[in-house]
């Protein structure tokens, strides 16, 4: 069920999505300076302030690195103080902690973990945010064996998923929350299968993924530090979807992981269904950031005729300033209110 290039996985899984993972890189940065994103949705920026030295030296020096790509953004010296979501276990105060010492390849596991805050206790509060209280993504390092999943809050803080990870390997798993009076936060954990293991080889990026009988294609490049337009379109047997159905709040979500650290953003759409402008498909419209040249895997969640269905891409970042989606279709009606 889960393969690497255009593949697909239907969902037996709660595909949900979600997503805020957004917080910090998705919406928020999308839909304003980073800066201002980082200041009122990023628990990134603060936890990263005070949990890392290292975060803040690296910026201060090693931000020129990256200056040249962002070259005329403004706002490079910004960026490079905001580090991507899921790199860390611990941030802002807050820990994951598994509880379940071993994950068996092939066999259902009652996967538990806890969240420690700042005081030293398991966090119990959560607020809900798209109308989950925690979202758990679970993927291989290869970028292979994507999950989306929604744990269920046992007594003590204790998160229990079911788990089922039908190949070897290492894995990272993120959970997005956000703690009752705090900012919404990504972190991420190392989770490794024992058995045998054959990573996959890079996936060749390319414009269309199938899953069944659908076929997604990607328009738009990923433009290193800059607000990069994305449509994806969705047909079925060759006609084109119009009658999509909202899944928590959107017509689609889309991850996306960086290929070598996992570095996650997920990524919003322009529109959400019943705003009076956002059509059901065939075409779903994001902005997206990636913080730096490189090969992303792309998920891409959607729902059709009652089932959450998975699309997967791999991309590579575009060198080309002028390649930027603007010449993306945009015959659904969307507005262009979150390009900067
Ligand atoms: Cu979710």
């Amino acid at each position: 069920m889960v393969e690497m290039n255009g593949a697909i996985k239907v969902g037996a899984y709660a595909l949900g999505l979600a997503v805020v993972f957004g917080g910090a890189l998705g919406a928020g940065r999308l839909a304003g300076p980073v800066g201002g994103a980082a200041a009122e949705s990023s628990p990134g920026a603060g936890a990263e302030r005070g949990a890392g030295q290292d975060a803040g030296a690296g910026a201060d020096h090693g931000g020129h690195q990256e200056a040249g790509q962002e070259t005329g953004q403004g706002t490079a010296a910004a960026k490079a103080l905001t580090l991507p979501a899921g790199l860390q276990v611990s941030q802002g105060g807050y820990m994951l902690m598994p509880e379940t010492d071993e994950v068996t390849v092939g066999k259902k596991t009652d996967f538990r973990f806890t969240v420690i805050g700042p005081d030293g206790s398991p966090v119990t509060g959560f607020t809900t945010q798209h109308d989950k209280k925690l979202h758990f993504i679970v993927v291989r390092r290869d970028l292979t064996g994507f999950q989306h999943l929604h744990p269920t809050q046992l007594g003590g803080g204790v998160w229990s998923v079911p788990l089922d990870l039908p190949s070897a390997g290492e894995y990272r798993a993120f959970a997005d929350f956000a703690p009752e009076g705090a900012q919404p936060l990504t972190l991420g954990m190392d989770l490794s299968v024992a058995g045998d293991y054959r990573p996959e080889p890079p996936a060749v990026p390319a414009e269309t993924a199938k899953v069944g009988d659908y076929t997604v294609t990607l328009t738009g490049d990923l433009i290193p530090g800059r607000t990069s337009m994305l449509t994806l379109s969705i047909a079925k047997g060759g006609e084109p979807v119009t009658d999509l159905q909202p899944y928590l709040a959107a017509y689609g979500h889309l991850v996306a992981l960086r290929d070598g650290d996992l570095a996650y953003l997920h990524v919003h759409p322009d529109g959400e269904p019943g705003d009076g402008r956002t059509v059901p498909g065939p075409n779903i419209t994001f902005y997206a950031e990636v913080p730096s040249a490189g090969t992303y895997g792309l998920y891409l969640d959607f729902k059709h005729a009652g089932t959450v269905r998975t699309a997967v891409f791999t991309a590579a970042t575009s060198p080309d300033p002028e390649g930027n989606g603007a010449t993306a279709p945009s015959g659904d009606g969307h507005g262009h209110s979150h390009q900067p």
